[in-house]
């Protein structure tokens, strides 16, 4: 249900039940989680792209599974959540090489949060944001409030959430969530386009820039001061530093280490 190939140094992640729209369960959850730890501990792997077989990119969690005919009693949703989403969403974040969100359809109630929480997300035209929790009796998970209070504001929010509404690839992309949309046909190569270009970049610098933009969601601007400088010594002491200010002063490109280098 997961599958991964590696294209140079990206680590392409597919989820692959199309028959469901890629719909999450336990077990696919787990193998989820097991290819992005996987990538991050394999110092060759310097990007990730993550996207869906067929025409949705992921429905959320797999109903099929909490059939009310079939159960003997409601199902444990804060133990779902807590032990089977919030650890996908954490590794997504806390992702030590950057992803990429080739967003190639619908991504509908906790597969919003999954696409949310990669650094850069690339839409195919058709793709939206089903915030479909409210249509089956749910509030937000997998950190979906969070993003979308954050990037939307708070009536923006409150507005699609609680009309269980969708924001399409256009409305997306000029609210700041999506970075560029593209044809269907030509999203996997500028997913895969995107994702080469972080893997050839300053890979200590590129985690140091996305641990400071998440750290700015929540510190006052002194503590941010104060990460930015404690983060640029760590950066400063790197030999993608020194290369990046040769390759300027020698006038070429900068040609920076391979990871842990
Ligand atoms: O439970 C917990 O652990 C708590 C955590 C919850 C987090 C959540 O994600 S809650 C939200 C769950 N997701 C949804 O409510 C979305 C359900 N799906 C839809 O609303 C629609 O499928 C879409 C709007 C996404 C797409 O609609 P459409 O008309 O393009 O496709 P379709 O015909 O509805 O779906 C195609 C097939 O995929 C269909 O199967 P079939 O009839 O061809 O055999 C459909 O049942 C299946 N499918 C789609 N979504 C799910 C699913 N199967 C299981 N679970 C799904 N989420």
């Amino acid at each position: 249900m997961i599958e991964y190939r590696n294209e140079g140094a990206v680590r392409v992640i597919v989820l692959a039940a199309p028959e469901r729209l890629n719909a999450l369960d336990a077990a696919m959850q787990s193998e989820l989680l097991a290819a992005l730890e996987t990538a991050g501990a394999d110092p060759a792997c310097r990007a990730i792209v993550l996207t869906g077989r067929g025409r949705a990119f992921c429905a959320g969690q797999n109903l099929a599974d909490r059939d009310p005919r079939r159960l003997t009693a409601p199902p444990d949703l804060q133990a779902s959540v807590a032990q089977g989403y919030n650890p996908l969403i954490r590794a997504l974040r806390e992702s030590p090489v950057p992803i990429v969100c080739a967003l190639n359809g619908v991504a509908a109630g906790a597969g919003v949060g999954l696409a949310l929480s990669c650094d850069i997300i690339l839409a195919a035209e058709g793709a939206r944001f089903l915030l479909a929790f409210s249509r089956i009796g749910l509030g937000p998970d997998s950190g979906v409030s969070w993003y979308l209070t954050r990037a939307l504001g708070e009536l923006r929010a409150k507005a699609l959430m609680l009309n269980g509404a969708a924001l399409d690839a256009a409305e997306a992309q000029a609210a700041g969530l999506v970075a560029a949309v593209h044809p269907a046909q030509a999203l996997e190569a500028a997913g895969l386009a995107q994702a080469c270009a972080l893997a050839d970049g300053p890979s200590l610098a590129l985690a140091l820039t996305r641990r400071a933009i998440h750290a700015a969601a929540t510190n006052d601007l002194n503590a941010q001061l104060d990460l930015e400088a404690e983060l640029q010594g760590q950066a400063g002491r790197s030999p993608d530093y020194a290369e990046g200010v040769l390759a300027f002063l020698e006038k070429r490109p900068a040609c920076f280490a391979a990871r842990g280098d």
